[in-house]
């Protein structure tokens, strides 16, 4: 790997930052919260009692989470190089920012917080049936981002540095002023800017915002499912994955610079790439049963295996090569976890 160009702060995420709340559950129990599998959803009064319950009926285990926060981790897994990535998020000044804080910095995420001391750390319940996983985000402290942190002098420091931007479409639910501060400066200094479909109820519930930040966009993950969502929403008159992807880049683009690339996994399927009216597919080793634990985590260790290629000027096809490593290793673990050396060869 060509690492001589590394360097500090190179890639800056925005996030929700979040601790995991992580069970294996049964079918009943996510019924009853009305959650379906695979599928990511905001808390609202009816699970109030779900994390409890996941604590004391199914013993849930503690882990940090946020899909940003985990993309920047995997990165840096892949990286090798503290602090390439530097992470923006909002949490509470109790004990779950700070293990959230101790992971993060363990995996070596350059970890710049705004605390909020009124509310607390935001969680994700997690809830695993077979493989499959449903999370519901009780945001919290989250929630309360504010653009003040990126305009703060040290900041804005950190953000006029960074070279690549990357922000989860969960983020617009909390700070879609922060959003497009961020993709204007993008523009302005010809930086890409990467932005991740995230959930199906972004595409439907949060359409506007969405669409205000998409053509500052150049580049955009989804899983398949975001993927029909979004072309529903969008009126786009298919289904066909691959023709969504196509469709995705030819929207409206700010930066003329750089066309838009589209990349859409469909879980064990071949991944779907687009850029320049072409597609391209790469096959995923499929796991034997027995190997997979469960799929949270998998669509943003995607992206950090991505994000840890690309910018290092490597080839998309390597780009989307180390992302489905990276996601293959981490559906081998319970929730986004590794350890020791990644050993991805290009
Ligand atoms: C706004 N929402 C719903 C969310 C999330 C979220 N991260 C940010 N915002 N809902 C779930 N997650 C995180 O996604 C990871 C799995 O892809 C969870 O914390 C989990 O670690």
């Amino acid at each position: 790997m060509q690492r001589e160009n590394l360097r500090e702060n190179m890639l800056l995420g925005m996030g929700n930052p979040l601790l995991d709340i992580s069970a294996t559950v049964d079918k009943d129990f996510l019924t009853k919260y009305n959650m379906k599998e695979n599928n990511a959803i905001l808390a609202d009064e009816s699970h109030k009692n779900l994390n409890s319950e996941m604590i004391e009926k199914y013993k849930a285990e503690f882990i940090a989470g946020g899909s940003v926060q985990n993309s920047l981790r995997v990165a840096q897994w892949l990286l090798q190089k503290p602090k390439v990535t530097t992470f923006f998020g909002c949490v509470g000044t109790d004990k779950y920012s700070q293990i959230l804080k101790d992971k993060a910095k363990a995996d070596g995420v350059n970890v710049v917080y705004q605390y909020n001391d009124k509310v607390p750390t935001g969680t994700c319940a997690v809830l695993i049936t077979g493989t499959n996983r449903s999370l519901c985000a009780n945001l919290a402290a989250a929630n309360c981002f504010t653009i003040d942190h990126i305009r703060d002098p040290e900041n804005r420091k950190l953000l006029e540095s960074a070279q690549y931007f990357y922000i989860s479409g969960f983020f617009i639910t909390v700070s879609p002023q922060s959003i497009l501060e961020v993709a204007k400066h993008a523009l302005a200094n010809d930086r890409p800017f990467i932005m991740n479909l995230s959930a199906p109820f972004i595409s439907q519930f949060y359409k506007e915002p969405l669409m205000q930040a998409m053509p500052y966009v150049d580049l955009l993950f989804g899983n398949e499912t975001e993927a029909e969502t979004f072309a529903n929403e969008q009126n786009f008159g298919t289904k066909d994955l691959k023709e969504i992807a196509l469709k995705i880049c030819n929207l409206p683009k700010q930066n003329e610079n750089r066309s838009r690339v589209c990349v859409i996994t469909t879980g064990h399927n071949p991944v779907i790439l687009a850029r320049e009216g072409k597609i391209s597919e790469f096959p995923v080793d499929v796991l034997s049963k027995d190997k997979l634990v469960d799929t949270n985590g998998a669509g943003d260790a995607f992206a950090g295996g991505f994000l840890s290629q690309y910018i290092q000027g490597q080839s998309l096809d390597v780009c989307v090569r180390c992302g489905i490593w990276a996601a293959s290793q981490i559906v081998q673990r319970s929730g986004c976890t590794f350890s020791g050396k990644a050993n991805f060869q290009p």
